[in-house]
């Protein structure tokens, strides 16, 4: 179909070389660029075009000019955001833990239950014993539960492997989900979860077989797209982890860290030496690491799922972060552990009751700062031309909304690369 859009003034930013293959058009627009105030919100009545995946142009629809579009669609007022993404999930694993959750609800404890040979080796028993198939099947069915809530870029940890064979299979479904759906799957190496039992006191040699022979296959066979360690007494110490960033960085992977979880480690410092793209979790960061993170660039990951799960009481240091500039992302953390929350719109829901944030963070949260977490900010996470058209479009008459209700089918349309997915 070509339509002829005729209007009076010429757009500031045009494709002249080619005609757009999608034109949409009575929308609410929040670019979310943070150059922008209040959601960056493009006037009353706004249009965008998008041509080979991109976007092309957004703006007022009474400043576009005369366009050949394939097609174009009225959006009735709805209400387009860039579509979401999870940038920390542990999605791929086996079995569950809900009788795990039913002790600790009698009162056990998330340590006592993990000491009992409970808690992430559970998991790990599990893992390890699930097929490939399997552990895909499973999987994809929480891609498709975040891909109904508008999420179109998933982050995936390995980490409940622990051994080379298991490690590698983890890895390998998560590529398989992004093959076989639209959602885009980042993938994480996370084999420094916790020290796996075959090395029990003696985590320093877990740290070399992962330098010496995992990572290197990991990188060799491009299985991931950046590192991650799990910091904290009750798995590995900062000198391990600095070897495994070092490594990581010596075969050009970017890293992260679940930092100061359940006690101050100096995780955030370490990630920001490092430069790690992201810290996570970090209740218990201090005011030193927190600058530190503004210092690196470092994207500050809050998970409020895993607080909740853990009921935990210590707070991140919102108020420090705010102040000191440093970009916050939310993210599910979907495990089975201490997050079994397959819903991002849960997770900003909760950072917003839990941790205060606004809905206006929540949301930059879940699309600018999460891209930036996962290096992806030049391509996506704010609506402006150049980007991937990855955008959700809402019944909604605020995007304040999307912190404030959970459960309600609000999700219009998502389109990742310009074409309209239905998981
Ligand atoms: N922190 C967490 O909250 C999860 N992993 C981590 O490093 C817990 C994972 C689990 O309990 O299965
Ligand atoms: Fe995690």
């Amino acid at each position: 179909m070509i339509i002829f859009v005729a209007t009076a003034v010429e757009p500031t930013w045009i494709n002249r070389m080619s005609d757009w293959d999608l034109l949409l058009t009575n929308a609410r627009i929040a670019t979310m660029r943070d150059d922008a105030p209040d959601y960056g919100v493009v006037g009353e009545s706004a249009a965008l075009a998008i041509n080979d995946g991109r976007i092309v142009w957004i703006g007022e629809q009474s400043a576009l000019g005369n366009h050949k579009v394939k097609e174009s669609r009225s959006l009735d007022g709805r209400w387009i955001t860039p579509a979401l993404i999870d940038c920390h999930t542990h999605i791929v694993f086996g079995g569950d833990r809900a009788a795990e959750f039913e002790q600790r609800l009698r009162g056990a404890s998330y340590e006592e239950i993990a000491r009992a040979g409970g808690g992430i080796m559970s998991t790990v028993r599990a893992t390890r014993d699930a097929s490939a198939d399997k552990l895909f099947s499973a999987a994809m069915i929480r891609v498709q539960s975040l891909a109904r809530e508008g999420v179109a870029t998933v982050e995936v940890k390995s980490g409940y492997g622990l051994d080379r064979d298991t490690e590698i299979r983890m890895l390998e479904v998560a590529r398989k989900l992004g093959q076989e759906s639209a959602v885009d799957i980042r993938t994480t190496l996370l084999a420094a979860h916790t020290v796996p039992p075959e090395f029990a006191n003696n985590a320093d040699d877990y740290i070399d077989l992962i330098c010496d022979e995992l990572l290197p296959e990991v990188a060799q066979r491009k299985l991931a797209d950046a590192v991650d360690g799990y910091c904290e007494s009750i798995a590995f110490s900062g000198p391990q982890i600095a070897k495994l960033f070092a490594t990581a960085a010596k075969h050009d992977l970017p890293v992260k860290l679940h930092a100061d979880q359940l006690s101050d480690s100096g995780g955030a410092e370490l990630a920001a030496y490092f430069g790690a793209l992201s810290a996570d979790h970090l209740e218990y960061t201090s005011q030193k690491g927190v600058k530190a993170l503004f210092d690196s660039g470092s994207v500050a990951v809050l998970l409020p799922g895993a607080f909740l799960t853990l009921g935990e009481t210590q707070l991140p240091p919102i108020d420090d972060l705010r102040s000191n500039g440093v970009p916050i992302a939310v993210a599910s953390d979907c495990n089975p552990g201490t997050s079994p929350i397959c819903s991002l719109r849960t997770a900003m829901m909760l950072a917003s009751r839990l941790f205060r944030l606004t809905p206006e963070e929540c949301l930059a949260g879940t699309t600018r700062n999460a891209a930036r977490a996962l290096g992806l900010l030049d391509d996506r996470g704010t609506l402006e031309p150049g980007k991937r058209a990855d955008l959700a479009i809402w019944d909604i008459s605020h995007p304040r909304e999307l912190a404030y209700w959970t459960g309600t089918p609000q999700l219009a349309d998502l389109m990742i690369g310009g074409h309209t997915y239905v998981p």
